[in-house]
């Protein structure tokens, strides 16, 4: 029974303790790239759910596509591009002026915004990364982000399962 292990048994532990603990690590390091920020940036993001969980936040109402009115919270888009080294405010202007803002879900889905609809000195509404409507977080098929444009008379880009924000030249 309690015979010594063989040197091919100690072998094949090792190699299912060192192959289980790849498999895990990789797993989780995959679990927390939840959103990235790259293009025209001088610092590209990747951000885990700490990260966005920990930057300002603003609240903002809009009518969701049942007509009703919501409350929803999370990042002004604002906020995360000049993280990401965007050129706002007093840089935005010449051929900056024909940057856009390409935002894309998991579905494929994908939606643009010029920059400078985004950027608080030329819009009069905050356009907002929400993380969170009504006080609570946001349901399945919608989490972890949705856009929301408040005055914009129809929903279609209050993109659902957002995970990239990519800035592009026009020209
Ligand atoms: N990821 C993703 N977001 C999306 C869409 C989509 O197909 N995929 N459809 C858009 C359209 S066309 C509308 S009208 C609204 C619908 O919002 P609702 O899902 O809250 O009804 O979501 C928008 N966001
Ligand atoms: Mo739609």
């Amino acid at each position: 029974m309690n015979q010594p292990k063989s040197r091919n048994q100690s072998a094949n532990r090792l190699f299912i303790a060192i192959t289980l603990s790849f498999f895990f690590s990789t797993l989780v390091s995959r679990a927390q790239t939840v959103l990235t920020i790259s293009g025209e940036v001088t610092k590209p993001l990747t951000l885990q759910a700490a990260d966005l969980k920990a930057m300002p936040h603003a609240e903002v109402t809009g009518n969701d596509r049942d007509g009703k009115e919501h409350k929803y919270s999370g990042i002004p888009l604002s906020e995360l591009l000049k993280q990401a080294g965007a050129t706002l405010g007093s840089a935005l202007r010449g051929e900056n002026l024909t940057k856009y803002v390409a935002i894309k879900a998991i579905d494929g889905y994908e939606v643009i915004f010029a920059l400078a609809e985004i950027d608080p000195e030329f819009a009069t509404r905050t356009i907002i990364l929400a993380d969170a409507v009504d006080g609570a977080p946001l349901p399945q098929g919608v989490r972890p982000y949705r856009v929301v444009v408040p005055g914009e008379k129809k929903p279609a880009r209050w993109i659902r399962e957002v995970k990239s924000i990519e800035v592009r030249f026009a020209k």
